[in-house]
């Protein structure tokens, strides 16, 4: 299937024109095809470089048995999972019971990590976390760029590339008018109320979701997505993942292969010039049924801050880029991620349709260092629920290091360190609980629990700019080697990252462009 239709059915990805050969040498490789990736490859094709992309994941662009690309979130399938034979839901629990369960084990489309101390979900796939993410795409408050990425012009950040990244995005927020009277958001309505009626200030979240589309939903008039629960293991309509977006630019430039179930895991200077990487190919199964070794002249590592930590702490301890900076796999942080849910009276019902996209939350940053979204549980019953995911200023950092015994990345993490992220958590909703006489859902990550704190959304950092690369995303000790996603970052965006990912990816691209081709 091909065609990109906004709103339609999301296989607007262009199917891989030939996938990559071995022994192959070409002008630049491209690892991965989430945001910075893509920015990576669009830039460098429309300025009439060659690229190859590859990609672990799989392409997404064909149905399975049930017609649907993607699988719903109440009904996890093999699609749902990147290679586990059971889930693992970031909401484990409902009314104190588990709710994951068997699957087969495939290449499916949401990675959830684990570490010690946190599981770090990420999608898998051409379009990277876009085809899992809630689409919230949310810029910094100005006054706080300064403390997210502190060695990069804001002017520049604020007057371009935040621009070209939102109208590249399709960024857009919720009808206010609609939003008002939809039953789909009577739970961000209850959010909304509650938040004011504490005084904290509740403010719209821009998503890349189609709102005309949602509209049309709630009406019944085109298939359901958003409003069928759909989300988490991918959107079937209605959202603009970088299938709508990055990627049918890329195809049409003609002049990058993408090259799915590809996966990088050597890097080394050739003799020749350039770098010899080796890649392994998978079968859904997860099984290598070929390598692959192709010479490029550039490389830019765009596997996620995660997968681009782990090559890139490898690489260094076992010899093959030696010369990288020991910064490399450092800063690493979890951007505050916290999750809770609050138990309302009977006369606060959140409604038993709920929209799986958010479309606002609790600014409390300047005060408490949090953000809130007010999120969906959208179960299909009435719950009396509140949820929310709040990015905290959480200032502990993890690191990234080679474990010579296991040959394998760990993560220092520890749970412990969620702590001041659920104290910022806490000054918001220990104060609307107080106003409200409720109390915090205990049943919703295991048997009275109140936090969700073992797990990411938005890893960032371990290859931050201006320690472990020059202001550019140059890798220190390489020329040719650049790093162009989340690693990036220094741990934290104080809101939802992929809009800050893209336009720093914009910015740096378009100065390696120009001085370095
Ligand atoms: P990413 O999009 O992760 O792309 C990296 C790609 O590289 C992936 O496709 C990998 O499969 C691939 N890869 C990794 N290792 C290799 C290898 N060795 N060889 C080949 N390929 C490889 O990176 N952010 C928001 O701003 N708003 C949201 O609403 C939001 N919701 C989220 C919900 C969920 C469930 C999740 C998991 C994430 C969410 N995020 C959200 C985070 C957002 O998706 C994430 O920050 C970006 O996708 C990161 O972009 P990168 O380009 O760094």
């Amino acid at each position: 299937m091909a065609g990109a239709v906004i709103g339609g059915q999301a296989s607007a990805t262009p199917r891989a024109a030939a996938v990559i050969t071995d022994a192959a040498r070409v002008p630049v490789l491209v690892i991965g095809s989430g945001y910075g990736g893509s920015v990576a490859a669009l830039r460098l094709a429309e300025a009439g470089i060659d690229v190859h992309m590859v990609e672990m994941g799989m392409a997404w662009d064909t149905p399975g048995a049930d017609g649907k690309i993607f699988a719903n979130t109440t009904s996890p399938d093999q699609r749902s999972y990147w290679l586990r034979t059971r889930t693992k839901q970031p909401l484990s629990n409902f009314l104190g019971f588990p709710i994951d369960r068997d699957i087969p084990r495939y290449t499916g489309i949401l990675d959830a990590e684990e570490f010690s101390g946190i599981t770090v979900y990420q999608g898998r796939g051409v379009g990277g976390g876009s085809l899992v993410n809630g689409g919230m795409a949310v810029t910094p408050r100005r006054e706080n760029f300064g403390a997210i990425l502190p060695t990069v012009d804001a002017n520049e950040m604020y007057d371009v590339y935040y621009p070209r990244a939102n109208a590249a995005l399709g960024v857009a927020t919720v009808r206010p008018a609609w939003f008002d009277t939809t039953d789909c958001y009577q739970y961000a309505r209850v959010g909304r109320k509650q938040a004011q009626r504490s005084g904290f200030p509740f403010v719209f979240v821009p998503d890349v979701y189609d709102w005309d589309y949602m509209e049309q939903e709630a009406a019944g008039t085109v298939p359901k997505s958003a409003l069928a629960g759909e989300i988490l293991y991918g959107n079937n309509y209605g959202k603009k993942s970088l299938q709508k977006t990055y990627l049918p630019r890329i195809a049409a430039t003609g002049r990058v292969t993408i090259s799915p179930l590809h996966r990088v895991t050597q890097v080394v200077p050739a003799s020749g010039g350039g770098y010899t990487v080796t890649l392994e190919q998978l079968t859904t199964a997860g099984a290598v049924s070929a390598m692959k070794t192709v010479t490029a002249d550039k490389v830019f590592f765009a596997a996620g801050s995660v997968g681009t930590s782990k090559l890139l702490v490898k690489l260094k301890a076992t010899g093959a880029l030696p010369d990288l900076s020991s910064e490399v796999g450092k800063g690493w942080g979890d951007n505050g991620n916290v999750m809770c849910g609050r138990a309302n009276h009977m006369w606060d019902p959140t409604g038993a349709l709920q929209s799986s996209i958010p479309c606002g939350g609790i600014d409390n940053w300047a005060a408490g260092g949090a953000f809130a979204e007010v999120a969906p549980l959208p179960t299909g019953i009435e719950t009396y629920a509140s949820f929310y995911l709040s990015i905290t200023k959480n200032p502990n950092r993890g690191q990234f290091t080679w474990n010579p015994s296991t040959r394998m990345v760990d993560l220092n993490w520890q749970t412990a360190w969620k702590q001041p992220a659920i104290d910022m958590a806490k000054s918001i909703f220990d104060k609307i609980n107080a106003t409200e006489g409720t109390i915090y859902r205990t049943d919703l990550f295991g048997a009275y629990k109140i936090w969700g704190d073992h797990l990411t959304y938005h890893p960032l950092g371990g290859a931050v700019l201006g320690r472990a690369t020059d202001n550019y995303g140059r890798l220190a000790g390489y020329r040719g080697l650049y790093a162009i996603d989340g690693s990036l970052i220094p741990g934290n965006t104080s809101v939802n990252p992929f809009v800050t990912i893209t336009a720093l990816a914009e910015r740096n691209i378009e100065k390696i462009i120009a001085t370095d081709f």
